[in-house]
């Protein structure tokens, strides 16, 4: 059985939110901090005697600062990958991920083993963010671990690499894509608070007529290509969670870890609800299909009436 078709299964047994741990999965712009911020959220759920289980995703990390259940190190050698489908970079970090993927059901019975003493389950993914969220065995991995256990996404942004109205429009635009194409919890970090707070993001997204002052000086056609942009995303804030942290000095967090009890919400709430729907509509389909076929199969019964039936028919058409 497939990891989805495992997952699926679980996921209409499992009915009580209690006992399920939260999946944090860590995705954002290469460098925003999605390693650093494990770091931090790992420190301090141990520190809440809330250790979680750690998953890495990331073949290509050289050194990681914290400890891990899973590592996709552990089973796939990225330069070994690279050598032998002679892959550049990111080819190889793709490649790495859809091996992985194919053994994704046995990470997720090791995680099932666990489950019940477990609260979070915090998973860091490749620098590049479009060949996770992008990328089939990206999909295949967040769609399995959504299907069984309440899953947010935790969207990593560089705060002080965002200041610019049109890098910020961008990333939220990439933010809100990811958003309707898993339609899981959302929050947005804002990382590297300790450089540069993110009041300015929560002034624009408050706002727009505050974010449309802030483009006055970009007489560009960007310009107004990002002033129709800031009427469209209007509703996507409205919809959004967000938090400022900082990775390195711990600030934040609590009100973070806020949002994720509210985006776990919102996965009973919503998202579990759907996924239940489709797996019933998929299960009365195929109860269906298999009812036509069976009344197929007996219409032939009844019109052989039990006899013998010649099925080499051209056969003796030929002879005559
Ligand atoms: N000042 C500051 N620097 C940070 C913070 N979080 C991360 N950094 C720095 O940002 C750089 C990138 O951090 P990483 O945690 O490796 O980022 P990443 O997103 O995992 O990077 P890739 O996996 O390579 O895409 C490092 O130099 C970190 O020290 C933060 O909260 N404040
Ligand atoms: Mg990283």
């Amino acid at each position: 059985m497939s990891a989805p078709e495992t997952a699926s299964a679980s996921a209409a047994q499992t009915t009580d939110p209690k006992k399920m741990p939260t999946v944090i999965l860590c995705i954002g712009m290469a460098g925003s901090g999605k390693t650093t911020f494990m770091q931090r959220m790992n420190a301090h759920l141990r520190a809440q005697k809330q250790a979680p289980y750690v998953l890495n995703l990331d073949p290509a990390v050289s050194k990681l600062p914290y400890g891990t259940n899973i590592d996709i190190r552990d089973t796939i050698d990225y330069k070994q990958v690279m050598k032998e489908y002679k892959l550049g970079p990111n080819g190889a970090i793709l490649t790495a991920l859809n091996l992985f993927t194919t053994k994704f059901d046995q990470v997720l019975e090791f995680v099932d083993k666990r489950s019940e003493a477990l609260d979070y389950v915090i998973v860091d993914t490749p620098g590049q963010i479009e060949i996770f969220t992008w990328s089939a065995s990206g999909s295949i991995i967040t769609d399995s671990l959504a299907a069984t256990y309440p899953t947010v996404l935790a969207y990593i942004i560089d705060t002080p690499r965002t200041t610019s109205p049109a890098t910020f429009m961008s990333n939220m635009l990439y933010a809100c894509s990811i958003l309707y194409k898993t339609k899981l919890p959302f929050i947005l970090v804002f990382n590297k608070t300790d450089v540069q707070s993110h009041q300015f993001a929560v002034e624009w997204m408050s706002d727009f007529e505050a974010y449309q002052r802030a483009l006055k000086d970009d007489t560009t056609y960007m310009s107004s290509l990002m002033n129709s942009m800031s009427l469209v995303l209007d509703e996507f804030y409205a919809n959004l969670r967000f938090a400022g942290v900082s990775a390195v000095t711990g600030s934040g967090f609590d009100e973070f870890f806020d949002r994720v009890k509210e985006a776990r919400d919102e996965y009973y709430a919503e998202y579990k609800p759907e996924l239940e729907r489709i797996i019933r509509e998929r299960q009365k389909l195929q109860e269906s299909e298999k009812k036509d076929q069976l009344d197929r199969l007996l219409k032939d019964m009844a019109i052989s009436e039990g006899k013998e039936v010649d099925l080499d028919v051209d056969a003796d058409a030929d002879e005559q």
